[in-house]
């Protein structure tokens, strides 16, 4: 697509941030350079058939050698913020001390960043635990509480200057069900104990370092990142609304009301009160916190049918549309959802405000002629941000977007094949390109594509 230089047509919400995000085990690679010691990532990695053609984040987009290159790209692309997570490892060595190269990098792309008037957000746990911290339990033992309030407290005190907006937890709902109870993703465990136990320990974790944060930086923004699903029953029967009911509550409210104050939702889910187990007196007060913004992280929805399984398994085999447009990993594409979601989560009275934090199109796309033309990915991107501003424009608080992502990057346990950047990686030679899609963000951004 020509660079295009047309006038503005329209003029997009004041102030509202346009974005793309990444996170570190995904784009980084340098797996083990400058002190950084291994994560659980890099040790699930290693292990057999886990993950899509044996694939692993050693390499990645070789961001840690090439993140002006990326800036640059970003610039290019007219971003007015990008989100991107710290290695936890390449900060924190496994006797407490911190990694000056480890921070050395990351003050070099905030300074980077801050050059070409690009927000930093900064996400502090997007996945990839020291493999040391595994080995004394992880998420799932309380001593973590502990170990992530120090690592913040590193984080602020180091590069605190340079970031004003933070993101404390990626998806815990992710992280917690694939890596403690399903074992698809990293640490691989399959245990409903481990799960709970590490559930609570998270929440915990994330309001003590969020207290941490607030402390140290007062006039921070300071939100979390949360995986959300829009979630319908298939039809009005009983049965297929509990089990949406039940659906829902484990992937879109288990790890927010606590959060908010109003205890975990175990009402219409009662499995859940195992989590009961873990928390001793004081631990619902102090996992409170009151966010500045929540992140809607939104890809798909559920059309959810009575099963007694739902939601523990099956649960790539829920139906959806025969019909339906779905991505290369087959979840289905429906902007609605997204409305639905931000509609849901601004009724909460103690959520002040949303920000889309990730959305994207994953497709196995191919260079030809130096070209990508993703049609379904623009037409995702228009369709999705369609139903953002339409949210906003019926008074909810919203007020940043964020695609998935900025660079074609490891999709964890797919491998590399499904590709989500506005810029195509040759994981071959590095060559960055931009798609098709991410000129037509430019455009949009710039007010010169309508939706
Ligand atoms: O790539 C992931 C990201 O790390 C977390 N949210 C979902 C994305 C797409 O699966």
């Amino acid at each position: 697509m020509p660079h295009s230089a047309r006038e503005p047509k329209f003029s997009l919400p004041d102030n509202f941030i346009w974005g793309a995000a990444t996170s570190a085990y995904q784009i980084e690679g340098a797996h083990d350079k400058d002190g950084k010691s291994a994560s659980i990532w890099d040790v699930f990695t290693r292990k057999r058939r886990k993950i899509r053609g044996r694939e692993n984040g050693t390499i990645a987009c070789d961001h840690y050698n090439r993140f002006q290159e990326d800036v640059n790209l970003m610039a290019e692309l007219g971003l007015s913020a990008y989100r991107f997570s710290l290695s936890w490892s390449r900060l924190i060595r496994e006797d407490g001390s911190v990694e000056p190269r480890g921070f050395d990098f990351y003050k070099r792309l905030l300074d980077a960043l801050h050059a070409k008037n690009i927000r930093p957000f900064v996400t502090l746990y997007h996945w990839d635990l020291p493999q040391y911290l595994q080995k004394r339990g992880g998420w799932a033992k309380r001593e973590i509480i502990h170990e992530f309030a120090r690592y913040t407290e590193a984080v602020t005190e180091h590069l605190g200057g340079l970031i004003d907006n933070y993101i404390v937890l990626n998806e815990p709902m992710v992280f917690l069900i694939l890596g403690y109870l399903l074992g698809a993703h990293a640490p691989g465990k399959r245990s409903l104990s481990k799960f709970f136990a590490a559930s609570h320990y998270a929440l915990l974790a994330q309001a003590e370092a969020a207290r941490s944060l607030r402390a140290a930086q007062p006039k921070a923004q300071i939100g979390t990142s949360i995986s959300t699903t829009a979630v319908y029953p298939r039809s009005d029967s009983e049965r297929d609304i509990q089990s949406a009911e039940r659906f829902d509550t484990l992937y879109n409210t288990f790890y927010t009301e606590p959060v908010l104050g109003r205890g975990y939702p175990t009402a219409k889910f009662s499995t859940l009160k195992r989590i009961e187990k873990y928390i001793q007196e004081g631990d619902m007060e102090k996992l409170r916190f009151d966010f500045d913004f929540w992140g809607i992280n939104n890809y798909t929805r559920k059309i959810v049918r009575y099963s007694r399984w739902v939601p523990y398994a099956h649960w790539r085999e829920l139906p959806t549309h025969h019909e339906a447009l779905t991505n290369s990993l087959g979840w289905e594409v429906h902007s609605e959802g997204l409305y639905d979601l931000l509609k849901k989560f601004s009724a909460y009275k103690e959520i002040r405000n949303l920000i889309v934090t990730e959305n994207g199109f994953a497709a196995e796309d191919q260079l030809v002629a130096g070209r990508v033309q993703d049609k379904e990915r623009i037409a995702y991107y228009k369709d999705y941000i369609a139903q953002v501003l339409r949210a906003k424009n019926e008074g909810v608080n919203v007020t940043g977007y964020f695609a998935w992502s900025l660079l074609d990057n490891f999709e964890w346990a797919e491998g590399y094949a499904a590709r989500f950047g506005l810029v195509h990686v040759d994981y071959l030679t590095q060559a960055r390109r931009i798609k098709d899609s991410g000129y037509w963000y430019r455009d949009f951004i710039a007010g010169k594509e309508a939706l």
